[in-house]
C-alpha cells in the first residue's frame, strides 16, 4: 500500500464507521494504527480505535502469507517483543559444502552462506540485533527497501564500521512488499558470500494467488585446485551456485500439478544470469522494486537477472515431469571445467572406448564420486579437430546427492547437472503428497537449525 492509501486510511479512521465501510470496499487496511504498537500476534489482525467503542464490524487484518522456501537455506527465527519482529543475525566465517567432494571457506550469517532467509509482512516494525564475528568491520545493508538513513547500512555514510566482536541494531518498519537482500556493504566481503533474502510479503496476497513460493540467490565463485578460499578479486569463475550449492547437489523444488509457482531469483556476484525454465511459459511479475502491475506481464521463459536485481517469475504447472531451471551461460552449467578437463585427458589417451572406462573407473575410486556412466565415444574421436567438448557430461553421482527431493528421478540424472541447475518436479497430486510425506519424514531427524539462531 501507497503511503498516500495508507494516510488515507489513517484519516478515514478518525471519520468513523462510514468511512471505514468505504475503506473496506475498496480492499484496503484497517483504519491506521503504528504498525510498531499493531501488530500484537504474528498474523493477529490490527488492533482498531472503534474496538471499545463496538460502532462497527472490525475488518479483518492482514492476511497470512504463503512463506518463500529457498532450497538448501534456513529461514531465520525471530521473537516478537512489543509487536516488533525481532531477528539475531552473526556474520561470521563459514564452510559451505558446495558440492559433495567441494567445501569452501567463505563468509555469511548464522552459520550459512548465503545467509538464513528473513521473511517479515508488509507493515511490520523489525528489528535486527547484529552482531560482527568477522575479523575485520562490516555492515549490513537492507538492498531496496525503503528505510531511514540511519539505518541504510552504508559505512561512514549512514552509520560508523561495526568493528569485530561489536554490536549494532537495525530498526525499521517495512511498507513495502517485495522481493529483498540483506547484504554486506564492502564490494569484496559480498563476494566471500555475505548476502541473504529480506522478503516482504504484502498485507493483502497477490492476485493470482500462488500455491509454491521458491527463492534463489545466484553466486559465483573462484577456487583454484587445493584451494579452499574463493578468489575475491577474480573476474572468472568455476564454481556457480543456486542458494550455496552447485548442480547436482542443489535441492529440487517440489511443485504439485495445478499449482501456481512463484520463484524468486536475487543476484548478488559479478556475472549476470539468464535464468531458463524447460518446458513452460513464465509471467514477470516483480522486481527488486517490488510487484508489477499485471497488465506488464509477458509470456517468457528465460528471464535475465543482472547484478543487484530480483526476478520474480509465475507460472502454472499444468505439466508433470522434472523441469529444470538453469542458467543459460554455457559456462555457468558446469563447475570446474579444469579438473574434468583434465579427466577426460587421460580418458582420451587411450582410443578405445574400454580402455578409457577403465581409466575412469580407477579414477572415480580416488574422488568421492561414482563412475556410473559413460557417453560413448567415437572410434576416430581424437582426430576430429574441437573434441572432446562433453567434459562435463559424464560424470554422475546421484548417490552423493541423494535425497528425498531426488526420490524417483532416473538413474544417472545427476549427470547432465552441473552449475547454476535444478528443477522444478511437477507431480500429480498422489505423487506429490507422497514426496511431501517423504520430504518431512527425512526433516525429523535432520537438525535444521543454525547454531546462532535462537
Ligand atoms: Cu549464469
Amino acid at each position: 500500500m501507497s503511503r498516500n492509501r495508507r494516510r488515507f486510511f489513517q484519516d478515514a479512521a478518525f471519520f468513523g464507521a462510514g468511512f471505514l465501510g468505504l475503506a473496506e470496499s475498496l480492499g484496503g487496511n484497517t483504519p491506521g494504527n503504528d504498525p510498531q504498537t499493531a501488530r500484537k500476534t504474528e498474523q493477529g489482525r490490527h488492533p482498531s480505535p472503534h474496538d471499545k467503542k463496538q460502532v462497527a464490524p472490525v475488518p479483518a487484518g492482514p492476511d497470512s502469507f504463503l512463506p518463500m522456501v529457498a532450497p538448501d537455506l534456513a529461514n531465520l527465527p525471530h521473537e516478537v517483543d512489543g509487536g516488533v519482529k525481532v531477528f539475531r543475525l552473526v556474520a561470521e566465517p563459514v564452510k559451505r559444502k558446495i558440492a559433495p567432494f567441494k567445501t569452501i571457506d567463505v563468509w555469511g550469517y548464522n552459520g550459512s552462506c548465503p545467509g538464513p532467509t528473513i521473511q517479515v509482512q508488509q507493515g511490520d516494525r523489525v528489528r535486527i540485533i547484529f552482531e560482527n564475528k568477522l575479523p575485520e568491520s562490516t555492515s549490513i545493508h537492507w538492498h531496496g527497501l525503503e528505510v531511514p538513513i540511519e539505518q541504510d547500512g552504508v559505512p561512514w555514510i549512514s552509520q560508523k564500521p561495526i568493528a569485530p566482536g561489536e554490536k549494532y541494531v537495525y530498526e525499521f518498519t517495512v511498507h513495502q512488499e517485495g522481493t529483498f537482500f540483506y547484504h554486506s556493504h564492502g564490494a569484496m566481503q559480498e563476494m566471500m558470500g555475505m548476502i541473504g533474502f529480506f522478503v516482504a510479503h504484502p498485507e493483502r496476497t497477490y492476485k493470482p494467488r500462488a500455491d509454491h513460493d521458491f527463492g534463489v540467490i545466484l553466486q559465483e565463485w573462484a577456487v583454484l585446485p587445493n584451494n579452499s578460499v574463493p578468489n575475491t578479486a577474480a573476474m572468472e569463475y568455476n564454481w556457480l551456485t543456486f542458494n550455496g550449492v552447485s548442480a547436482p547437489a542443489i535441492t529440487p523444488m517440489i511443485a504439485k500439478l495445478g499449482s501456481r509457482v512463484r520463484l524468486r531469483i536475487i543476484n548478488m556476484g559479478m556475472d549476470h544470469h539468464p535464468i531458463h525454465l524447460h518446458g513452460n511459459q513464465f509471467v514477470l511479475t516483480g522486481t527488486e522494486g517490488g510487484r508489477a502491475p499485471e497488465s506488464t506481464w509477458y509470456p517468457m521463459n528465460t528471464v535475465l537477472v543482472g547484478v543487484a536485481q530480483a526476478r520474480v517469475v509465475e507460472f502454472e504447472a499444468k505439466y508433470p515431469g522434472s523441469w529444470m531451471v538453469h542458467c543459460h551461460l554455457p559456462h555457468h552449467m558446469m563447475n570446474n571445467m579444469m579438473d574434468l578437463l583434465r579427466d577426460r585427458a587421460i580418458q582420451t589417451a587411450n582410443t578405445t572406448d574400454a580402455k578409457a572406462l577403465g581409466q575412469m573407473e580407477t579414477l572415480a575410486q580416488s574422488v568421492p564420486f561414482e563412475h556410473v556412466h559413460h557417453s560413448p565415444i567415437a572410434e576416430n574421436a581424437n582426430r576430429v579437430p574441437g573434441f572432446p567438448q562433453d567434459a562435463f557430461m559424464e560424470m554422475g553421482m546421484d548417490d552423493a546427492v541423494v535425497k528425498p527431493e531426488t526420490h524417483g528421478l532416473p538413474a544417472n540424472w545427476s549427470a547432465g547437472m552441473m552449475g547454476m541447475m535444478t528443477l522444478v518436479r511437477v507431480l500429480p497430486d498422489k505423487e506429490y503428497q507422497e514426496m511431501m510425506k517423504r520430504i518431512a519424514g527425512s526433516k525429523t531427524d535432520e537438525k535444521v537449525e543454525h547454531p546462532h539462531s535462537s
